[in-house]
Parts: structure tokens; sequence; C-alpha cells
């Protein structure tokens, strides 16, 4: 019983720490308090859409993700208090892909799957 009760709170506190989606968030423009930023990734699959924005979602400050394929360009709705862009673009290259003009981290590069390197063709 204790265990499920704990189970319960885990999972209970992790959506409460997961961003939304933009559609989810209310973000409102005139609350100073979020800003939004665009980062050009090299992303080229769906499974890097879902990586990245599962990824982001957990990111300190964020709270709204998205990621567009077409375009490859990440929209993040963050908190200016708790983060930055260049913080969030960094840590866009830590999960493995490029983020604007900063070259994604080479060995999380190198970790993803075949099919979601940089030399491949967008699919
Ligand atoms: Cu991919």
């Amino acid at each position: 019983m204790k265990k499920i009760v704990l189970l319960i709170i885990t999972v209970f506190s992790f959506t409460l720490l997961q961003a939304n989606t933009l559609e989810e968030f209310n973000y409102d423009e005139k609350e100073s308090k979020y800003d939004t930023v665009k980062i050009k990734t090299s992303a080229v699959c769906k499974m890097c859409k879902e990586r990245i924005e599962h990824d982001m979602s957990f990111e300190k400050g964020v709270k709204a993700v998205e990621l567009d394929l077409e375009t490859q360009v990440l929209t993040l709705v963050y908190r200016k208090d708790k983060t930055t862009e260049e913080d969030l673009k960094i840590a866009v290259t830590k999960i493995g892909y490029d983020a604007d003009d900063m070259v994604a981290d080479q060995k999380a590069h190198d970790r993803l799957p075949g099919c979601c390197q940089k030399d491949v063709e967008p699919h």
C-alpha cells in the first residue's frame, strides 16, 4: 500500500514538473515573467522531436515546448528569472543537437540513434 501511495506521489509530482505544450500553456504576452525563444535545431525526425520536447520539458524554468519538424525550430516559453536563452541552447546541445550557432555536444550526438544523427536527410 505504501508503495502505491509513493508511486502516485511520484507520478503526480512529475506531471507538475513537466512543462506543457504551447497550446496547453496559456501564455500571456503581457506577463513579463515569461519570454519566448525560438531555436533552430538539427532535429530530423519524429523521434528527435519527441526526444527534444521531452528532455527540454524537464529543463529548469521551461514552461512550454514545441518543435516544428518542418522548420526544425524549437519554441520554448521560459521563466526569465529561472533560466536564460544561453542556458536553454546549451541544454539542447547536451541532448545532441545543434542550437542556432552552438554545435551539438559530440558525445551526446554520437549516442543518438543513427537515424537521428546530423548526416542523415530529414525524414
Ligand atoms: Cu530523429
